[in-house]
C-alpha cells in the first residue's frame, strides 16, 4: 500500500484528525447605514453574497456586525462604499483572536485559579471541554453530599445525536422542602462559549456560598445545565470554531441544526429560521426533531409545575431579552417580564458599568420562531422566561478573550441574583392554587 492509499484507509476511519478551520484575514464589519432604506440595501448586499450577519441590526440602532471572507471582502467593500454607509472593520484577522484565544487557554490552565480558594482548583475563568465539564458536574455533586446547607444531584436529561450525555445540576437547600424553581441553560448555540463558563461559575457561586446563595437558595431550587448542545460544542473547539448548530447529519453533506429554531410552539421555518439544512438556522425537519431540544422538553415537562423562571445564555450582544421571538406582539404580562429584567440589568451594570438592553426579542432584535424560550413560556408555562446575550458588543464577538470570562461571570451573577429576588413568588403561588407551603 502507497502512503497516500493508508492516509486515505486511516481518514475513512477517522484515525487522522483534520487541523482545524483556519480565519486568516478574515474581518468582521461593523456597518451603520444612514436610514431604513439604505438599511434595506445594506441587507440586500448581505444577501447577493451570502454573508454571515453576526449581530443583527435593532430598531433605532441600525448598526450591524457582518462576518466576511476573503475572497468576498474587496466587492463587499466597494458595493457598500457605492451606499455610502459607515463601514469600520471591527474584527480586522479572526484567526488572530483565536489563537489568542488558544494561547490564554493553555496559559490559564497552567496556573489554575481558585476562586478564594473555594472552588476546588478548578478554574472558571478559562473555556473548558465537554468532559471536563461533565466531571465538575459529577465533582459538585460528590461535594455537596458532606454540606450540611446545600445538595446538588446530576440528573441526565438525554442524549445527543452524537451520543453525548445532556446533563442537569439540580441544586437546593437539600432539607426536604420543595420550592419554586428556576432553569439556566448555556450553550445551545457551539461557538457562544461564554455561556456555559457563565452556567458554571452560577454553580460555583451557589454551592460555594456566595453572599447571594443563602437568600436564593431559601427562595428557590435550582437547576444549571451548562451544556445543551455538547456535540456542537466539542466540534467548535476541535474542528470549526464558528459553528452554531448541533451535529446532526443529514446526508447531503450538511450537518447540523439550530436547536434555537427547533423548539415548538409556532415553530415556523420562515421566521428566521430555514428549510436548507446547510443553512447555520436551519429549523429541523419538524418540531422536536433534535434529541437535544427533546431532552430539554421532557426535562422541563415533568418538573414546570414549580417552574417559575427559564433563562437561556447566549452571546453576544448584551441583551436581557423576553419572548416572543415569533411575533411582534408582547406576551399579556410583559411589564412584568421587563421590570424583572431591569432588576437583573441594573444590578448587572453597577459592577462594571455593563450596559444590558431589555425587551422582546422580536422588537429589539429579530423575529425568530422555534426558540427555547418561546417554547419555555408559551408551551410549558413558564412565566419569567428569558434569552440572555452575554458579552460582549462585537469588538470580539464569539470569540471572548478569556480575560473577560471573570467579569462577565462576576457581573452576570449579580444580574441574575437581583433579578430572582425581584421576582414576585406569591403571585404564582396564588394562581397556581395551594401547591407550594410557603417557607419564602
Ligand atoms: O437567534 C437566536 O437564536 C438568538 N441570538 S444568537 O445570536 N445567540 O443566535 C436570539 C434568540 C431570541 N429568542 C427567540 N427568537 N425566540
Ligand atoms: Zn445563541
Amino acid at each position: 500500500m502507497t502512503n497516500s492509499m493508508i492516509s486515505v484507509v486511516l481518514l475513512l476511519c477517522g484515525y487522522v484528525r483534520t487541523e482545524p478551520a483556519r480565519f486568516d484575514n478574515h474581518k468582521v464589519l461593523q456597518i451603520t447605514p444612514h436610514s431604513s432604506e439604505e438599511l434595506e440595501q445594506v441587507l440586500a448586499i448581505h444577501d447577493l453574497y451570502d454573508l454571515d450577519m453576526w449581530r443583527h441590526p435593532r430598531m433605532g440602532n441600525h448598526s450591524l456586525d457582518v462576518y466576511v471572507e476573503p475572497e468576498k471582502l474587496k466587492s463587499v467593500l466597494t458595493a457598500l462604499k457605492n451606499l455610502g454607509s459607515h463601514v469600520k472593520i471591527w474584527i480586522d484577522d479572526l484567526q488572530k483572536l483565536i489563537d489568542q484565544e488558544k494561547s490564554s487557554m493553555k496559559r490559564s490552565i497552567r496556573f489554575p485559579y481558585t476562586s478564594q480558594g473555594r472552588s476546588q482548583g478548578f478554574n472558571h475563568f478559562t473555556y473548558h471541554r465537554y468532559s471536563t465539564i461533565n466531571q465538575y458536574l459529577r465533582d459538585i455533586e460528590t461535594a455537596t453530599a458532606s454540606m450540611p446547607s446545600v445538595n446538588a444531584s446530576v440528573f441526565t436529561m438525554g442524549y445527543t445525536y452524537e451520543g453525548r450525555e445532556v446533563n442537569v445540576l439540580k441544586v437546593t437547600r437539600g432539607d426536604g422542602e420543595s420550592r419554586p424553581s428556576i432553569f439556566i441553560d448555556g450553550g445551545i448555540h457551539a461557538r457562544e462559549w461564554i455561556a456555559p463558563a457563565t452556567v458554571l461559575y452560577f454553580i460555583n457561586q451557589m454551592v460555594y456560598w456566595d453572599d447571594y446563595a443563602p437568600q436564593l437558595l431559601n427562595k428557590f431550587d435550582w437547576y444549571f445545565a451548562p451544556l445543551l448542545n455538547p456535540d456542537g460544542y466539542e466540534y467548535s473547539h476541535t474542528t470549526y470554531r464558528l459553528w452554531r448548530k448541533n451535529r446532526a447529519d443529514h446526508s447531503r453533506n450538511c450537518y447540523g441544526t439550530d436547536l434555537n429554531r427547533n423548539f415548538g410552539f409556532r415553530w415556523n421555518p420562515s421566521v428566521g429560521g430555514s428549510t436548507n439544512e446547510c443553512s447555520d438556522v436551519y429549523s429541523g425537519s419538524q418540531a422536536f426533531s433534535e434529541k437535544e431540544s427533546q431532552s430539554l422538553r421532557t426535562f422541563i415537562l415533568s418538573n414546570k409545575q414549580n417552574m417559575i423562571a427559564y433563562l437561556t445564555y447566549h452571546s453576544y450582544g448584551q441583551m436581557w431579552l423576553y419572548p416572543w421571538g415569533y411575533t411582534s406582539a408582547f406576551p399579556q404580562d410583559w411589564r412584568e417580564l421587563e421590570a424583572a429584567a431591569k432588576a437583573g440589568t441594573s444590578a448587572l451594570a453597577q459592577l462594571y458599568g455593563s450596559n444590558y438592553i431589555v425587551g422582546s426579542s422580536t422588537n429589539v432584535l429579530y423575529s425568530a420562531a422555534g426558540g427555547s424560550d418561546d417554547w419555555a413560556k408559551g408551551s410549558a408555562g413558564v412565566k419569567y422566561s428569558y434569552t440572555i446575550e452575554l458579552r460582549d458588543t462585537g469588538k470580539h464577538g464569539f470569540v471572548l478573550p478569556v480575560d473577560e470570562i471573570e467579569p462577565n461571570c462576576r457581573e452576570s451573577w449579580r444580574g441574575l441574583a437581583e433579578f430572582a429576588l425581584s421576582l414576585n413568588t406569591n403571585m404564582r403561588r396564588k394562581k397556581i392554587g395551594d401547591r407550594y407551603k410557603s417557607r419564602l
